[in-house]
């Protein structure tokens, strides 16, 4: 298995040894899948590079590329064409289809390509919408949003593959598609069993200690559905990394204010911050400092979540 900044490096080369078009789209849903689906429906020989927000902040190599499409993330520095629609990223492009209010960067993505009046780039565009706005109501897009979250880097890709080249009934069907969203089944059931037992607090804070088999922001959409108005769930990531999934089911609350102070960004009602720490306590303070800072609160009820169960507390105190 090649590391997954070695294979962007390959593509990278790949694309300028063969002068084809390059495209950096986001690798963590469904609506970055269906940007980078797109742009192969459009570009038959262009190369997909697929990176999370925190990879293109971070990598030189993303970094120093000139990108021919970029979607669905924070400018990587030079690119002609840039589909978005988080308020928390700045335009950058030459082309720019920038639009915070836009349900899917997809939406934009399907405009900027030229396929508009295309049947199957619409019926993607639609399930990138659903996923995104995190009300998946058909079948194809919870099958699809469960095989992106159950896939590692290179299944991403092939899942893009098919996408662009089959028609979608055959895409749901093939068993490759299948055996990445059984994987994911699993997490998200794991996921609603955790959810079912929490209480919904107006503003739901949770501290995970260690990572466990879980979706974390469906757990921010979970709790916000019984009745939290805001979501906060941090969780280790990496081997000393923190990641703060945010979420707001309310205009009350624009979570992406405080993911920015985090050094993250998002949407209002979605947002997210990586943090790297040399102490997680010490970081997962610092995040429930600024929470209850943006918040105007003393004092915050968080819960406590390893493998034994869970434990109410409130901080600052007793951490
Ligand atoms: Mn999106």
């Amino acid at each position: 298995m090649i590391a997954v900044p070695a294979r962007r490096l390959l593509s990278v080369a790949k694309a300028y040894l063969s002068r084809r078009p390059l495209a950096l789209c986001d690798v963590s849903d469904l609506d970055g899948i269906v940007c980078a689906a797109l742009f192969k429906m459009a570009y038959r020989e262009g190369v997909v590079v697929l990176a999370a927000p925190p990879d293109v902040r971070r990598s030189p190599l993303l970094r120093r590329v000139r990108w021919f499409f970029v979607a669905d993330l924070p400018c990587p520095g030079k690119a002609l064409v840039r589909t978005d629609h988080h308020a928390s990223n700045s335009p950058c492009a030459e082309r720019e289809f920038y639009e915070p209010s836009a349900p899917a960067a997809a939406v934009l993505a399907a405009r900027a390509l030229g396929l508009e009046g295309d049947e199957r780039a619409r019926k993607l565009v639609k399930l990138a919408v659903e996923t995104d706005t995190a009300k998946i109501e058909s079948r194809e897009a919870l099958v699809l949003n469960d095989a992106v979250k159950g896939s590692g880097y290179g299944g991403k890709l092939r899942l893009v593959n098919l996408l662009a080249s089959k028609p979608l009934e055959e895409v749901l069907n093939d068993p490759f598609v299948l055996e990445a969203a059984r994987r994911y089944e699993e997490v998200r059931r794991a996921t609603e069993e955790l959810a079912a037992r929490l209480p919904a607090e107006e503003v739901f804070v949770a501290v995970f200690k260690k990572r466990l088999k879980l979706s974390f922001r469906y757990l921010c959409i979970l709790m916000e559905r019984k009745g939290s108005k805001m979501t906060a769930v941090l969780a280790p990531q990496g081997l000393l990394g923190l990641r703060v999934y945010l979420g707001s089911s309310s205009p009350e609350y624009d979570v992406s204010k405080i993911a920015e102070k985090l050094g993250g960004g998002g949407h209002p009602y979605a947002a997210g911050a990586s943090l790297a720490c040399l102490n997680r306590r010490k970081c997962a303070e610092r995040v429930l400092a600024e929470i209850a800072e943006h918040l105007g609160k003393e004092r915050l009820k968080v819960l406590i979540v390893d493998e034994k169960g869970v434990e109410e507390e409130w901080w600052p105190r007793g951490f």
